[in-house]
């Protein structure tokens, strides 16, 4: 029987989260989608359909009846699950520009609930149903400004390095259940996410001058690592990061 992933995340065609998708698909991957309001729905049903998607449910990740609802139409569907995929992040754009130390409580708040919250609960969500599978692979999107100060990162950076650290404390949870747990930290890709940052064409462009394979990262080198982590060619690798940046991290 085909393995299950189910992915969070797909705002558009240039999603990682739609990387990765297309890369498990090419794997021969089942897969279902989430989108996050009647807006993105419009952009992620015509995605879904053309990689043959059986499940298309609207889940806002701050909201754990959401969430239940979404596991449970998976069960029904499905009865189990093989892969899951987050890969959402979200700060107020106030909070993506000046001085860290400005970041409201509130600000503070949303940033770490949907951005880092979100893959803890979707991983409680998962677990009945990868157990059910006798195991199963979570990968989530981090971001090297979790470790380093990346100007305007901000309280992202923040969310980021609980994300990875969340990363760990749930892979040491769900070992014994033979579910993995892992991280992809990607250079800047041009997404949808990326609009209206301040800077952003000149990060792309340090990506591509300034790495040590001076070559941009594009969604299909994301997809390409998340479809391997989830794949048995990884079984024993969890609660780890793994850089998709042309090197960027080591200088
Ligand atoms: O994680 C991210 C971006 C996530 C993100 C983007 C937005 C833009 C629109 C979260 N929240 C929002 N809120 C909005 O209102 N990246 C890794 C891309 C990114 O974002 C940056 C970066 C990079 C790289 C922000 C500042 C500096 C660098």
């Amino acid at each position: 029987m085909s393995k299950k992933a189910l992915v969070v995340g797909v705002a558009n065609d240039r999603s990682l989260a739609w990387g990765i998708a297309q890369k498990l698909h090419q794997d021969g991957v089942e897969l279902g989608f989430t989108y996050q309001g009647e807006a993105l729905e419009r952009r992620v049903r015509p995605l879904a359909g053309s990689v043959g998607a059986t499940i298309v449910e609207q889940c806002d990740v701050a909201s754990d009846a959401s969430i239940a609802a979404v596991f449970s139409r998976v069960r029904e569907a499905w009865g189990g699950l093989d892969i899951l995929v987050h890969s959402v992040a979200f700060a107020q754009k106030e909070d993506l520009e000046g001085r860290f130390i400005d970041t409201s409580r509130e600000g503070f708040r949303l940033a770490l609930d949907v951005s880092t919250y979100s893959l803890v609960a979707l991983a409680r969500g998962a677990e009945p149903l990868m157990d059910s599978r006798g195991g199963g692979a979570i990968i989530t999107m981090s971001y090297l400004g979790s470790e380093r100060v990346v100007p305007n990162y901000n309280v992202m950076g923040v969310a980021k390095a609980a994300l990875e650290a969340s990363v760990r404390y749930l892979a040491n949870d769900l070992g014994g259940k033979k579910i993995r747990v892992n991280a992809v930290s990607a250079g800047p890709v041009k997404t949808l996410a990326a609009c209206g940052i301040k800077n952003f064409r000149e990060m792309l462009a340090a990506q591509n001058e300034n790495t040590p394979l001076h070559e941009g990262i594009t969604a299909g080198d994301v997809g390409a690592m998340g479809a391997f982590l989830c794949s048995d060619a990884a079984r024993h690798i969890t609660g780890t990061v793994v850089y998709v940046d042309s090197g960027a991290h080591i200088l």
